[in-house]
């Protein structure tokens, strides 16, 4: 009888994943555990029973772009998939933004609305893109704006209600720089009754969103990023039409296909300040830290699906007379994948606490800065972690993996974008950096990591422990050594991934510790050795500014000029 290959089937996202139930029992207080339990078995069976059905049927479904009606009127509507449909009704059902203001575990929340992401996501087709930003839009809407402007948006974008239910859009992206803001070319203008926005707008996500936070320059005020302001939109008027703003084109992305993404004019979009006339990227940072938390959380999610496709691939898929799990060197290739995936989710999902301490107005000003810091170093660790992990997941499948029809090709390009938007992996090593040399950053940092290996006295967990602190000292030397200068900046990216992995093996030390002590078994405490072993110290790879320009320039002329 002819062979064909039974595909992988996954048990529940929930159930199937001990690493996150093991971090919810330890984080939560038993009563507050037991509260969230219920909610993520749900939705950790949905995620990977009917939604992922929905998702495999929907597979080639994107969106697209309505620019005109039947009689020739403009209104440049975007249809989205099924797909999209389903998450947003699903999103407003289990509050994955309202978890986080309903606040009912305290400053606990932000956990259990991460997990309900972790769970969701990865059979979402990236509706968490606009799910992050519509969270970061309420939360700048509730630090900084008039109460007009709270009262109007928040309830709508943390509304449980599927119908009454808002999402935002945080246009920032100009022709003129994706990272460097400060270049926006979009005015405001203040006409007799309102504020209104001219220019382009070159990336903006989930355009099908009903309002949007955006930057733009008033009228008069000076160059650079101080004279920015950050403005509140409506993408359409009472009446349905479009609020002053074309939708020129969807993008033609390499991933996130399923995520309308546009090139917008504004043409006298109507807005009105969130917070003054200026510092405008002072006003939105409270959205970049929600969001990068969330793409931390995403990244670490995508690392949980496509372990769990491998290892029940692994289960099933016999090759030279034993399955894959039985083959050692494919069952160490994915136990090293797995001691990435754990030390990434440790980290994410300490960013999370920590700004759920902030959201509920508990953090210290050690927490604060440690949040600072902390947000950047989640973000692009599991940014460079979630593409590495997902390319080796699709190898493990073999040609299988390369072919589109087995979810795993969508799943290595809607990763690819992790390490990219909302700060590059570069841009934000920059900003961790700069974030570290603020006042008490760096001893808040070192505190943290001490705290983390405090308990972790297993024999077993040394090794995880030395290279932390190893680790640490190092990159404080170089870091006291560098100063500010373009040596420290060539150097940004290996201190930034130091730093980043150091404080996830710290936290994966600390939760093995926890997990031998509650008789939980030996896998943690494998994932710290594997994940120590791997290394987390990349300082030495560098070699100098003359090196980089002779290798990056290609040629003798670009490395004299460093000499
Ligand atoms: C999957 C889940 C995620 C899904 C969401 C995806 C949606 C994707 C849509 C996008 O990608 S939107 C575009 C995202 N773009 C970026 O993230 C921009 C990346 N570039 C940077 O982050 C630059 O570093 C930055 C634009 C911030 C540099 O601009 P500036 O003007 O040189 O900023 P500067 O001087 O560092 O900071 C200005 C002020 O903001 C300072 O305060 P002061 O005015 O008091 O001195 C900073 O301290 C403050 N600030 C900056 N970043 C902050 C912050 N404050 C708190 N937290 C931060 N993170």
């Amino acid at each position: 009888m002819a062979f064909y290959q039974d595909p992988p089937r996954l048990g529940s996202a929930w159930t199937d994943d001990p690493l996150l139930r093991e971090h919810l029992a330890r984080a939560l207080p038993p009563d507050a555990f037991a509260a969230v339990a219920p909610e993520l078995e749900e939705v950790g069976a949905l995620a990977t029973g009917p939604l992922l059905a929905l998702q495999e049927e929907d597979r080639e479904a994107e969106p697209a772009l309505v620019q005109w009606d039947a009689w020739g009127r403009r209104v440049d509507r975007i249809t989205v998939t099924a797909v999209w449909r389903e998450a947003a009704r699903l999103a407003a059902r289990h509050g994955l933004v309202a978890v986080a203001y309903e606040r009912r575990l305290g400053a606990l929340s932000r956990l259990h609305q991460l997990a309900l992401v972790h769970l969701l996501e990865p059979s979402m087709d990236t509706y968490s893109c606009p799910l992050a930003m519509s969270d970061g839009a309420a939360r700048a809407l509730l630090d900084l704006a008039p109460p007009s402007l709270v009262e109007r948006a928040v309830p709508r974008l943390t509304a449980r209600d599927p119908a009454r239910a808002w999402t935002s859009g945080q246009w920032m992206t100009e022709r003129s720089g994706g990272s460097d803001v400060s270049r926006t070319e979009t005015v405001a203008r203040r006409d007799a009754d309102a504020w209104r926005l001219h220019g382009t707008k070159w990336f903006t996500s989930a355009t099908s969103a009903e309002m949007a936070l955006a930057l733009a320059r008033p009228e008069g005020n000076p160059d650079g990023s101080r004279g920015l302001a950050l403005f509140y939109v409506e993408t359409r008027r009472e009446d349905g039409t479009p609020n002053g703003i074309r939708v020129n084109r969807l993008k033609d992305k390499l991933g996130t296909r399923k995520l309308p993404t546009a090139e917008l004019t504004l043409d006298g979009a109507r807005a009105e300040p969130v917070a003054g006339l200026r510092d405008g990227v002072r006003a939105i940072a409270p959205v970049l830290n929600v969001t990068r938390t969330w793409n931390a959380v995403v990244a670490v999610s995508y690392m949980t699906r496509g372990l769990a496709l491998a290892r029940a691939y692994a289960r099933l898929r016999t090759a030279f007379g034993a399955t894959l799990l039985e083959k050692p060197l494919h069952a160490d290739t994915l136990a090293g994948l797995e001691a990435e995936r754990e030390a990434g989710f440790l980290l994410a999902f300490r960013a999370a606490a920590l700004l759920g301490r902030a959201d509920a107005g508990e953090a210290s000003a050690a927490d604060l800065a440690l949040l600072r810091v902390a947000i950047p170093l989640a973000k692009l660790t599991t940014g460079k972690q979630v593409v590495a992990v997902v390319s080796e997941v699709v190898e493990a499948f073999g040609g299988a993996g390369y072919v589109e029809d087995t979810g795993l090709p969508r799943l290595l390009r809607d990763a690819q974008v992790l390490p990219i938007w909302e700060g590059t992996t570069n841009v934000l090593a920059l900003e961790a950096l700069r974030a570290l040399a603020a006042e008490g950053a760096p001893e808040a940092f070192a505190a943290e990591v001490r705290r983390a290996l405090g308990g972790a006295r297993a024999p077993a967990l040394r090794p995880a422990v030395e290279a932390c602190e190893a680790a640490l000292g190092r990159a404080a030397a170089v870091l006291a050594a560098r100063g500010t200068g373009a040596e420290a900046e060539a150097d940004a990216r290996r201190v930034a991934l130091t730093l980043g992995r150091t404080l996830a093996l710290a936290l994966l030390a600390e939760h093995a510790q926890w997990c031998l002590d509650t008789g939980r078994g030996r896998r943690a405490p494998a994932a710290a050795q594997r994940f120590a072993r791997a290394g987390v110290d990349l300082l030495d790879a560098g070699g100098g500014l003359e090196e980089a320009a002779l290798l990056a320039g290609g040629g003798e002329a670009e490395a004299a000029g460093r000499r």
